[in-house]
């Protein structure tokens, strides 16, 4: 395991996901003076919200490679990078040494490029440099492309680099077993057979990727990867450095496999 907090932004924390194309500038940069402050290699993970997949809804665009209209991938993209680079702006004010690197960059497919995927690391070890992806609409062959969200990002880079702390920042406090009440879960040890031990919202509006429910799958397959991961509200950008820290207050540690 390396010393490397890897960070996923949810589309639900940088944007306001009901206002196509509105990015929630105030929790980037609050989440950009909380990046600066950690004194160790980071990589971030951004989604889509109400950029990307204000797009990939618009022109049908879904995670299955299909040959969708060559002007929605031109599109998507674009916003993705129209995003990215908000968020790269915010991130260079407050004194970081953010990069920007399309997933295109670093994989093929849905695959990893280890070799690439390892530069990322290089690059946040060597000099603070923090390498900044995000989920976006990629080439899969041919005339088919696909979108490949950054939840599924969060797993391809894991698998290569085992980070020390992998967190994952929405806008809410974590997995609450009941909806009703916000009781929080604060510990999940492993998906049950029979019964989802948390409820998942049914409002998955215009999120083509799959919401929470698809964050929580890819927070299980790291963790079945022998680590551990936490889902913090990024509304509160502290709890996304103390995350790294490995002190969780409030949010949700999903248990690496094989810790008791
Ligand atoms: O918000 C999806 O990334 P996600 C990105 O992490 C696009 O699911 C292009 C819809």
């Amino acid at each position: 395991m390396q010393k490397l907090a890897l960070v996923k932004l949810g589309g639900s924390v940088i944007t306001f996901k009901d206002k196509a194309l509105t990015a929630n500038t105030g929790a980037i940069d609050g989440i950009s003076g909380a990046l600066v402050q950690l004194d160790m290699p980071v990589i971030v993970v951004h989604g889509g919200g109400s950029f990307g997949h204000h797009w990939s809804v618009q022109y049908d665009m879904h995670t299955k490679p299909a040959p969708y209209d060559p002007h929605g991938v031109a599109v998507v993209h674009e916003s993705m990078i129209a995003l990215n680079q908000i968020i790269v702006n915010s991130m260079i004010k407050a004194g970081a040494n953010p990069y920007a690197v399309a997933p295109c960059m670093f994989t093929t497919g849905h695959k990893a490029i280890a070799a690439k995927v390892r530069q990322l690391y290089e690059m946040a070890k060597a000099n603070n440099v923090i390498p900044v992806t995000f989920g976006d609409v990629v080439h899969m062959g041919g005339r088919k492309y696909s979108i490949l969200s950054g939840d599924a990002l969060m797993s391809i880079i894991a698998k290569v680099l085992k980070p020390s702390r992998v967190i994952f920042a929405t806008n809410v406090d974590g997995i609450y077993r009941d909806m009703k009440t916000r009781e929080l879960v604060q510990e999940l040890k492993s998906a049950r057979r029979n019964g989802d031990p948390v409820e998942f919202s049914k409002t998955a509006g215009a999120d083509v990727t799959g919401g929470m429910q698809r964050k929580v799958r890819e927070a299980f397959k790291i963790a079945s990867m022998g680590m551990d991961v936490v889902l913090v509200n990024g509304l509160y950008p502290e709890r996304i450095v103390q995350a790294a820290h490995g002190e969780v207050q409030t949010g949700t540690v999903v248990v690496k496999k094989g810790r008791k």
